[in-house]
């Protein structure tokens, strides 16, 4: 029987027939740069609890950051299917690559886009996308992270400025980061975004130690101590948590994608181990039990693929709900992190060293399960969607 699974690229029901050649030339060009760029480095990076700094300027060169940003703004005008192909490709790299990537463009790039004024869009838009400069996204505090609404960090007007005081926590790209995108509560307890540039007096960005997850990720704090940020780099129209909660949608969809990229990876590396591992005299993949976890893994790949080819096509005609996204985000990141268990027991011992991907992944999943909305939250949400009643509070 022909098989019509390749390779390094599970495409059981032929998804590849949906995408357009523009779709697959992105695809084609990011998998040969993770492949060359990211997946010779990685494990050493995950072990010295390092982001590969050097990459970032080839990720603005290659187009991840913002590809959705239309051309006016000096993007490429991409559509969102693309966007999400991008995020697959380099997750199947690392979760810590894509993550990176995901702050830049959903977090700070789109924000930027949707709220910014023409002046902030101006200066802070190219840099991003060039990679020249760096951003990341303070919403999460220490006691408040699944319920941001009562976040605590605040600023007072000061006529020509306003000063911010309080603290973010667990916050990607925090060190590394030249700006800074922040959501605060005014005097009338009503939240704001506003750009903080990394230079500003009193702005501090210590880095959080101790992770066995997203090691080749840059987390840490925000800490504002009575910094002064100019009052045109508010955001000046968008009020309310639906600002950073829109911010959140983009990079839900972004990563219900790029889970899938890291489930691949961890299939992948499981099959071609299973034809070549040999016990009992045959390839341990000519036993029913391994192939029973590889068809699992394959089928449910294949269900996420269909789910994520539908979610881009909506999300093309602006008709993604927050809640369809939600329902993606944690159906394919569960996924991923069930996968990464199961082709990592396909390997025996050799399963738990850094000779092989799984491990890492499933590591890393384990905070992607829990960032961006965790699982818990994502259930609510699409429990609040089929019984009209949210049962958060
Ligand atoms: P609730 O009362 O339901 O809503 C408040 C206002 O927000 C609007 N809204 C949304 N707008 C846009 N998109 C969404 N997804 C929205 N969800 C709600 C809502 O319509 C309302 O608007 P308005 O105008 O009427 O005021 O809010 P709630 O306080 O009950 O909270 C709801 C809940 C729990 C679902 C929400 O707060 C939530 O999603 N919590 C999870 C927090 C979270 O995801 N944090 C992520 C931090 S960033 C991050 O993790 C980056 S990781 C990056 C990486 O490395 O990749
Ligand atoms: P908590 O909200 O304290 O939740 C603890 C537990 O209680 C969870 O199991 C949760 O599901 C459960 N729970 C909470 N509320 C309910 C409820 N109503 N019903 C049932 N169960 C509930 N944030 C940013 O702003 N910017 C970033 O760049 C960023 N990057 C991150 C990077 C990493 C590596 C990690 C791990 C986190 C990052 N976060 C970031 C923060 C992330 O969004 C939060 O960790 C997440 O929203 C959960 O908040 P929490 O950790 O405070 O958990």
């Amino acid at each position: 029987m022909a098989s019509t699974v390749q390779y390094d690229a599970p495409d059981h029901y032929l998804v590849d027939e949906l995408f357009t050649d523009e779709h697959k030339i992105i695809r084609e060009a990011v998998r040969d740069w993770v492949n060359r760029a990211v997946k010779p480095i990685i494990e050493d990076q995950f072990e010295r609890n390092e982001f590969p700094r050097h990459l970032i300027k080839e990720m603005g060169e290659l187009g991840t950051f913002g590809p959705f940003i239309p051309e006016q703004y000096g993007g490429p005008g991409m559509d969102f299917m693309s966007y999400g192909i991008i995020m697959q490709e380099l997750e199947r790299g690392d979760s810590g690559i894509r993550s990176m990537a995901s702050v830049q463009t959903s977090l700070v790039l789109y924000p930027l886009w949707k709220f910014g004024t023409e002046e902030q869009k101006q200066k802070y838009i190219p840099p991003l996308i060039n990679g020249d400069i760096v951003g990341c996204f303070g919403l999460t505090e220490p006691n408040h992270g699944s319920d941001p609404g009562s976040m605590v960090t605040h600023f007072e007007d000061k006529g020509d400025h306003v000063v911010l005081n309080g603290a973010k926590m667990w916050i990607t790209n925090s060190s590394i980061a030249d700006v800074a995108v922040v959501w605060a509560k005014d005097e009338q307890g009503i939240i704001r975004g506003m750009i903080v540039d990394a230079d500003s007096e009193g702005y501090s960005a210590p880095l959080t130690h101790g992770k066995y997850s997203l090691r080749a990720s840059v987390t840490g704090e925000l800490v504002f101590d009575n910094v002064k940020v100019p009052k045109e780099n508010l955001f000046p129209e968008v009020k309310g948590l639906r600002g950073p909660l829109s911010c959140l949608n983009s990079a839900r969809y972004g990563i219900a994608w790029g889970a899938v990229g890291a489930a691949m990876d961890c299939y992948d590396a499981a099959v071609r181990y299973s034809k070549e591992r040999k016990q009992f005299g045959k390839p341990i993949g000519s036993f029913q039990l391994q192939q029973k976890k590889i068809a699992e893994a394959l089928t449910e790949i294949t269900k996420a693929q269909l789910l994520l080819w539908r979610l881009g096509s909506l999300r093309n005609d602006g008709k993604a709900t927050a809640a369809m996204i939600s329902m993606a985000k944690r159906n394919n990141v569960a996924m991923a992190l069930d996968i990464a268990r199961e082709m990592r027991q396909v390997f025996g011992a050799m399963g738990i060293t850094n000779d092989f991907p799984m491990m890492r992944h499933m590591m890393n999943l384990e905070s992607v399960i829990t960032y961006e909305g965790t699982h818990d939250i994502h259930l609510l949400i699409t429990g609040a969607e089929a019984t009209g009643i949210p049962a958060f509070k």
